[in-house]
């Protein structure tokens, strides 16, 4: 399950009821509109967001125009999207960087809301950026937080500066002079949290944040907890002034309703996205690509961004002349599912199609049905690889009993590859419009 995947697979239900409808009535208009608030309510969107968002459509929805036009439902859906985009916070919000280095980001949240790791994914994000960063250890209380955050810099290849035990002002002092003295630009300062909201730890962050003059007061919170989720975000607000949101764990939050509803309650936008425990499991949070995502549209352009960090542009290369010359092989195949496992999965990308959304459940989706692709091509010969189309019945029970799978299951594989050697070369030609009408993508993998 992915995040909003539910609140997708209501809203297509509730537009697609709308479309075989044809014309609408301004009854059916408002049936829909408490559909879709019942389904924001579900996806545990705060009370008051929900009131007002379904107000806001309605009006828009109810308006002349809408009930005479003969797209009813496409013009409501456009409506609904841009509510949930402006609801989101509307454009995408960077990261600010300092006038003068280094550029100092402080994190801080409740304790397990993901800190630590955010500032290992922080860290590898803004590296990649060409940033010289410097990781702090201001989380004092446990001797293992210190050490937990050193293994975080040592994943990603990041200095990090601590102190032991003392005290966490002067430590982020002293980071800050460190990174200054040693020629790191960005400062990515980590704090301690705790189980609850309490008086000192807001104290400590409200002296390490006037001590470092942050450019960025990150709040790191789970969006699992839902609508706790919104309330830790308003104290911390209310107490610190944060300038942004970090979502985490958006992997295992199948709702959304803290997502959706954080930017209306505190007025700070989210910034950023934790979807795994890896590094790598980061996302620029972009209102217009969620919505997307909700109203089953899918997320291509975040599905391109991280094509493009898992594949290098040699391979990205090679593979459009392969396509070109039809020259797409079992062995170019094998590469690609290596390709797609770093991309996070094929559940997840599968998902960021166009019409996906709703369509393909992370149940349909096998991951181990991957690694048994994987065994079969390298059951086979170089000479079989290369040329798909000699594997005939002897060869395929050879191939079957080599890598402990079933004939079928080769059969299978095959069918895959014939498969995505269309759908590669649709898109090469139509780009992702060329997919469309493709049938069978839900079987791919
Ligand atoms: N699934 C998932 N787990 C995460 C994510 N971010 C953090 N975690 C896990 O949440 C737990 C707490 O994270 P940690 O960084 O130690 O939280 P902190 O107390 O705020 O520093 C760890 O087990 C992390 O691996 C995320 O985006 N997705
Ligand atoms: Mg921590």
């Amino acid at each position: 399950m992915s995040v909003f995947e539910s609140l997708s697979d209501r809203m297509n239900h509730i537009f697609s009821k709308l479309r075989n409808k044809g014309k609408l009535t301004e009854l059916e208009i408002k049936q829909a509109m408490r559909e879709i608030r019942v389904a924001l309510l579900e996806a545990d969107v705060n009370f008051g967001v929900v009131k007002s968002f379904v107000a806001s459509v309605s009006e828009k929805a109810l308006g002349e125009d809408i009930l005479k036009s003969l797209t009813p439902a496409q013009q409501i859906v456009k409506i609904v999207n841009d509510e949930l985009v402006a609801l989101m916070g509307s454009k995408h919000q960077k990261l600010a960087v300092s006038d003068r280095p280094p550029t100092v980001y402080m994190m801080c949240g409740l304790q397990g809301a993901g800190k630590t790791t955010m500032c290992g994914k922080l860290a590898l994000y803004l590296r990649k950026q060409g940033k010289k960063v410097l990781l702090v250890a201001a989380d004092v209380y446990r001797p293992a937080a210190i050490q937990q955050l050193a293994i975080v810099g040592k994943k990603v290849n990041t200095e990090v500066f601590e102190m032991g035990q003392s005290d966490p002002v002067m430590i982020a002092k002293e980071g800050v002079k460190h990174a200054l003295k040693n020629g790191f630009d960005t400062v990515i300062i980590d704090t301690a949290g705790r189980l609850h909201i309490d008086e000192n730890l807001m104290r400590e962050l409200i002296n390490v944040k006037a001590a470092v003059s942050p450019a960025e007061i990150l709040l790191v919170v789970d969006s699992m907890t839902g609508q706790d989720a919104v309330t830790v975000a308003d104290t911390f607000n209310r107490e610190l002034d944060v300038t942004g949101v970090i979502m985490t764990k958006l992997d295992g939050d199948t709702r959304g309703g803290a997502a959706l509803s954080i930017k209306a309650v505190t007025g700070k936008p989210i910034k950023f996205s934790g979807t795994g425990e890896k590094p790598e499991d980061l996302e620029p949070f972009h209102p217009d690509r969620m919505a997307s995502r909700i109203l089953g549209m899918g997320d291509v352009l975040t599905l391109i961004e991280k094509a493009e960090q898992a594949f290098s542009k040699e391979q990205a290369e090679n593979l459009q002349k392969k396509l070109k010359a039809n020259s797409f092989t079992l062995e170019d195949y094998l590469e690609q599912l290596d390709s797609v496992k770093k991309m996070g999965g094929i559940g997840d990308m599968m998902k960021m199609l166009p019409g996906m959304a709703g369509k393909v459940k992370s149940e349909d989706i096998d991951e181990g049905k991957l690694m048994r692709a994987k065994v079969i091509i390298q059951s086979m010969t170089p000479k079989e690889r290369r040329n798909p189309e000699i594997i005939k019945g002897s060869r395929r029970k050879r191939i079957a009993q080599g890598s402990g799978t079933s004939i079928q299951e080769v059969n299978q594989l095959l069918k895959q590859f014939e498969m995505t050697r269309e759908m590669m070369s649709r898109m090469q030609k139509g780009g992702m419009k060329g997919l469309r009408g493709m049938k069978g993508m839900k079987g791919l993998f």
